[in-house]
């Protein structure tokens, strides 16, 4: 079978079972609170308003760098991340506005980092791939893929040795499972029982390669279980299937039982970065992903069991609309890190003479 049709193939079955998936959680949204759902909703919205609003702040030249938008992949962050406590640890990558947003970093702080003024959560050095927040043990906004593995692996060691209760979330993305890191994380975690869950976002694609072109067992839960840990594939376009199955996780993993490994079955609606040509995937293919929009299905769903009425939407809208233009005038107006303070941080001492 030529790669070109062992991927159309892979992609069909990937479909046909989050279509299965969603049908068997239709009995969820009555068990879910009005408040609860609306909150779900509050946080999709924000992330993908406030990707929009950086999208068009890049095109006028405020923002420079690397941009990789989470559009469309924004119930995995808005449903799982609220699974973890204040105490636990998230490491992210870098298409990690979403997640950092949710876990509480204000928005202000992440509008001068994108911006890379001094006031932003990684002193405006780091820029979108980099958010960082050591206040709600936030590790990163990590740049090399699969690079967050063993870093998640370590502080997840660390609490185990000082007998602390912490779990630790590590997101990454399919192309990961390509990494020696992947691997070496997933075997270290299992043998020792560390108390880390890997939340694997996969959007099929590694830049502009699909998933089935590059691995030979393209179902990532059964590469987890190959290293001994408990693995499920969730679909990632379903809020509710979302925060079930992480809540669920974290949970066994808190209780002692070692690792645990979620693989949620997503898509990206954007370009990798801010421009890519997308010849690797056709405009069919994408629109097709777009009619399980994660936001636009979850609205119905909670239009349907009465728990949203325009004037919520409304609302919700007009306080996230709020809250990035403040966030805009604070990194508008935010001072630059004076010249004099470029060397600070850096390891090499530049002045020396050598
Ligand atoms: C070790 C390493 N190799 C290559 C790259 C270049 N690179 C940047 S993003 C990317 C694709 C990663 O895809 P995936 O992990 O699926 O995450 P996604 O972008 O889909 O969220 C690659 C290969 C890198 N950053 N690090």
């Amino acid at each position: 079978m030529s790669s070109q049709h062992r991927n159309e193939k892979f992609i069909s079955n990937y479909k046909r079972n989050a279509d299965n998936a969603r049908e068997k959680r239709d009995d969820m949204t009555p068990s879910l609170t009005r408040e609860q759902g609306l909150e779900l909703l509050r946080q999709m919205l924000r992330i993908r308003r406030f990707e929009e609003r950086a999208a068009e702040l890049y095109q006028l030249g405020k923002i420079h760098g690397f941009l990789h938008l989470y559009i469309g992949e924004e119930a995995v962050a808005a449903g799982s991340i609220p699974s973890f406590t204040n105490e636990d640890a998230i490491v992210a990558t870098y298409r990690e506005h979403g997640h950092a947003l949710v876990r509480g970093t204000s928005m202000n702080r992440l509008m001068a980092e994108l911006y890379g003024k001094a006031a932003g959560c990684a002193r405006g050095r780091g820029g979108s791939m980099h958010f960082f927040d050591a206040s709600r043990r936030f590790y990163g906004g990590l740049a090399i893929v699969a690079g967050g593995l063993p870093v998640a692996v370590g502080l997840a060691l660390a609490d185990k040795m000082q007998g602390r209760t912490r779990v630790t979330g590590c997101y990454f993305g399919d192309g990961a499972v390509a990494e020696g890191e992947f691997h070496e994380s997933l075997n270290l975690a299992a043998l020792w029982k560390l108390p880390v869950l890997f939340l694997c976002e996969n959007n099929l694609y590694a830049m502009g390669t699909a998933l089935a072109r590059h691995q030979s067992q393209p179902d990532i839960a059964a590469k987890a279980k190959a290293y001994a840990m408990g693995a499920d594939t969730v679909d990632g376009m379903d809020v509710l299937a979302v925060e079930k199955a992480t809540g669920r996780a974290v949970e066994l993993i808190r209780n002692g039982n070692g690792p645990y490994f979620l693989e949620y079955r997503t898509y990206r609606f954007r370009a990798h970065s801010m421009y890519d040509a997308e010849l690797y995937r056709t405009k069919d293919e994408v629109s097709e992903w777009k009619r399980r929009d994660p936001i636009a299905t979850f609205e119905q769903a909670l239009r349907q069991a009465r728990l949203l009425r325009d004037e919520d939407l409304q609302q919700i809208e007009a306080a996230i609309a709020t809250e990035i233009e403040e966030a805009v005038a604070f990194a508008e107006a935010a001072p630059w890190e004076p010249i004099e303070d470029l060397n600070k941080d850096v390891c090499t001492d530049v002045r020396r003479k050598t």
